[in-house]
């Protein structure tokens, strides 16, 4: 049992004292102490194959702020890397697979993911884990096939992606197939962060919301619901999220796809967005992450907004719409994270008061 469950009881759509928040991208750039240890590090994928050090920057953010959960230091593109496409990252140019894929019989000949590839990640996962305790649960993720498959058919960070696109639409099986050797990868890259101790799993669908709908609804959806339904067999006990930029028309077909909550993107409008799925799923989100760079009324008002989109009804992680910019200062999140619990506890108390008359 997890001694702060507001996060997992959210998940569940039940009843909490407060709306629970954590932040993606809540280690990073933005923190000194992150900047301090990854100069030490001397690279930021030194880190992450580093279990201890992986830890310590899981915790880095959890000192500072009273947040509700703690996500792994890790990356999305630890599966790419494992399925031996070979990964760097370039100072200031980001990401850079050595060995990017543009044949179909490169895609065939992608091997399954050797879940000893991963152990830094299971390792870094147990360590966290100790370091909590069951005070705090821990977040295990992984990216969603399609926006694996970006990176790995483009080599790299691309605005429009426009390479994996082509290939989508050039051989439709080919690109079905990758998928579903991704959604496999995922899933087992999933389940063993869960055997390592993450108590929810979440799948960012980062580039989803590029892809036109014919290739978004053949590929995108099919494999989500391949990677739900694995776990849901595998782990059943742990709550599933999905995360997805640009997604908002997707919502419904999203909800359908098995897991428990939806993260949405700060272009969702987070009322709508619960009327739309909210029977269904809890919804995790989608504060716009530039208000961390403006004044704190500004802040405080739009918190309060997003607040009042839920009511205090069950079923809303308090979140960004994206991660945490390397530009926010640190005095603003700690603001943002107070604001929260100060503005949504009385929301709570009032919707159980009502729940008991
Ligand atoms: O020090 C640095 O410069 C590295 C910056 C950095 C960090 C802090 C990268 C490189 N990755 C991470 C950690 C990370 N990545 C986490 C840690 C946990 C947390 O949230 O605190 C997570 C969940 C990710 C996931 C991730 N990596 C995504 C999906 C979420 C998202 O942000 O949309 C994606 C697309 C990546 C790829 C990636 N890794 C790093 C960068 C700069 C990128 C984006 C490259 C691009 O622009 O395409």
């Amino acid at each position: 049992m997890i001694r702060n469950d507001r996060f997992l009881r959210a998940l569940r759509r039940e009843t909490v004292d407060r709306t629970p928040v954590w932040l993606m991208r809540q280690a990073g750039r933005y923190l000194p102490e992150y900047r301090a240890l990854r100069a030490r590090a001397g690279s930021f994928l030194a880190m992450v194959r580093d279990p201890e050090l992986a830890c310590e920057i899981t915790l880095q953010p959890l000192r500072r702020f009273p947040l509700d959960a703690a996500i792994l230091f890790s990356d999305i593109l630890v599966i790419p890397e494992a399925l031996g496409l070979g990964l760097d990252f370039v100072e200031g140019e980001g990401p850079r697979l050595s060995r990017p894929l543009s044949s179909r019989a490169e895609i065939e000949a992608l091997p399954a993911l050797d879940p000893a590839a991963l152990d830094y990640v299971a390792a870094a996962a147990r360590a966290v884990r100790a370091a909590l305790g069951d005070e705090l649960p821990l977040i295990g993720f992984a990216g969603s096939p399609l926006t694996l498959a970006c990176y790995m058919v483009e080599g790299g960070a691309s605005a429009d992606f426009a390479r994996v696109r082509a290939l989508a639409h050039a051989d439709p099986e080919g690109f079905a197939a990758l998928l579903a050797k991704l959604a496999d990868a995922v899933a087992a890259c999933l389940r063993l962060q869960a055997e390592a101790g993450a108590d929810a799993l979440m799948v960012f669908d980062t580039w989803g919301g590029l892809f036109p709908p014919a290739l978004y609804r053949r590929h995108a959806l099919p494999s989500l619901a391949a990677v739900a339904a694995a776990l849901r067999r595998e782990c059943p006990a742990r709550p599933l999220i999905l995360f997805g930029r640009g997604t908002g028309p997707w919502l419904e077909a999203l909800a359908a796809t098995g897991f428990d909550a939806l993260g949405l993107d700060w272009t969702v409008e987070l009322a709508a967005a619960r009327a739309r799925v909210g029977e269904r799923v809890a919804l995790q989100g989608n504060l716009d992450p530039a208000l961390l760079l403006a004044p704190p009324a500004a802040i405080e008002a739009a918190v309060a907004e997003l607040l009042a989109a839920y009511g205090g009804a069950p079923g809303h992680v308090f979140n960004l719409g994206h991660g945490v910019m390397p530009e926010a200062d640190p005095e603003r999140v700690s603001f943002l994270v107070e604001t929260v619990a100060r503005l949504s506890a009385p929301l709570h108390a009032r919707a159980a008061a009502r729940a008991q008359a």
